[in-house]
């Protein structure tokens, strides 16, 4: 029998009142105390889960300063948001996080991608024992740093069909997590349709993200089905929170 682990029933819990808000921090923008310092504003903003990564990430000390640093954070607040692990190579392991979203990129080219990186990461996972959620991570377009070191064979947004067939396949791997990214800085966010037409046959957590920088675009894919909205390039521009209470509070309707 899988046992759940505490950040996925938390996650469950809370996405089956609505949906929430993640505030993703690359460890390459921002230093540890900034990290720190952003992911106590995202979380006094509303932010319900806190992930760090990057498809750029090169060194590792660099992600446990950064990890290290946002926990001193939510230790000391009542809220206890998790910090999760968002890696996009071998190098996204932290044993300080609470969790990893452990996933495959199933439109890479690259095997590497699909199952090359997890294969050679999965001993430090285990080593640090932090909790695996199996996640299933479909990139669209080409135009973005994910598309093009992940190699993906990009999924066009205009046709909803080829998202649903590696939606229906994510699930019958038994992923129990869907992130659909349109890339970071993504001129246009993840369509609704799209959203919709997944959600239609996908019952997992599904997260989106991808160009959301304002409670419009947050609050059509929320009204889509999506269960967590990614909030990342926002969290770089001065008085973001505002904005984002604004997206959280959209969410919240
Ligand atoms: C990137 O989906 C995330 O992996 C967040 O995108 O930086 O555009 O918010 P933004």
């Amino acid at each position: 029998m899988i046992e759940l682990g505490p950040v996925e029933k938390r996650l469950l819990h809370e996405t089956k009142r609505g949906p929430i808000c993640a505030a993703l921090i690359d460890p390459e923008d921002f230093s540890p105390k900034q990290a720190a310092d952003t992911a106590a504003k995202a979380i006094g903003a509303g932010a319900s889960l806190v992930l760090v990564g990057g498809s750029t990430l090169a060194s590792q000390g660099r992600l446990d300063a950064v990890v290290r640093a946002v926990k001193g954070h939510v230790a000391r607040d009542k809220s206890q948001v998790p910090v999760v692990l968002f890696p996009g190579n071998i190098t996204g392991v932290s044993r300080y996080a609470d969790a990893i979203l452990f996933s495959s990129l199933l439109n890479s080219t690259n095997p590497y991608f699909i199952i090359g990186a997890q294969a050679l990461g999965s001993i430090e996972v285990y080593k640090s024992k932090i909790e695996s959620i199996p996640m299933a991570y479909l990139v669209f377009g080409d135009n973005s740093a994910t598309s093009f070191i992940g190699q993906v064979n990009g999924l066009p947004s205009s046709k909803p069909n080829l998202a649903v067939i590696y939606a229906l396949a994510a699930k019958y791997l038994g992923m129990r997590t869907l992130y659909l990214e349109a890339g970071s800085g993504a001129g246009e966010p993840i369509p609704q349709g799209t959203i919709q037409a997944v959600r239609k046959i996908y019952d997992g957590i599904l997260i989106v993200g991808g160009g959301i920088t304002a409670p419009e675009a947050a609050a059509k894919a929320a009204k889509a089905g999506a269960d967590v909205l990614v909030v990342g390039n926002l969290l770089q521009s001065s008085g973001f929170e505002g904005t984002l209470r604004q997206i959280v509070k959209t969410l919240r309707r």
